[in-house]
């Protein structure tokens, strides 16, 4: 985990950057696709649920949580990934998704810069990396 200062521009403008954005999320999707079929299951799909920390904080969720609710809370999560409801969620629904969350969080965050602590390979995380590599590149 690291303390980044970031925006909302930094998100949007990442998800903006279609090709940086897809890296990214192919990425993510191919390594939670542990059998490699294509398609992420509700047990693949827990295990990135976990690492949103966000989401925890959005729910209200801490380790305190009763662990009936959280798997309830998941469940709701991965019924709205799986946009055709077919009980598996595909890259498309996942990137979508995605995309539709750190949007959220761009509009949550506003125009000031804030610090937040981020996993190392959470999406927020490589947006902030996106940036500063173009800051780099420039
Ligand atoms: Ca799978
Ligand atoms: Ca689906």
């Amino acid at each position: 985990m690291s303390v980044e200062v970031l925006d909302s521009a930094t998100i949007v403008n990442f998800i903006e950057d279609e090709k940086a954005f897809e890296g990214v999320v192919h990425d993510r999707f191919a390594r939670l696709d542990t059998n490699h079929d294509g398609l992420l299951s509700y047990t693949e799909m827990t295990k990135e649920l976990q690492s949103l920390r966000v989401l925890e904080t959005h729910f209200g969720i801490d380790d305190k949580t009763d662990p009936d609710e959280l798997a309830a809370v998941y469940r709701s999560i991965f019924v709205q990934f799986d946009h055709d409801s077919n009980g598996a969620v595909d890259v498309e629904e996942f990137k979508a998704e995605t995309k539709r969350m750190m949007l959220a969080m761009a509009n949550g965050l506003g125009f000031l810069p804030v610090q937040m602590v981020l996993e190392e390979d959470s999406f927020l995380k490589k947006a902030v990396e996106w940036e500063s590599s173009k800051v780099a590149a420039a």
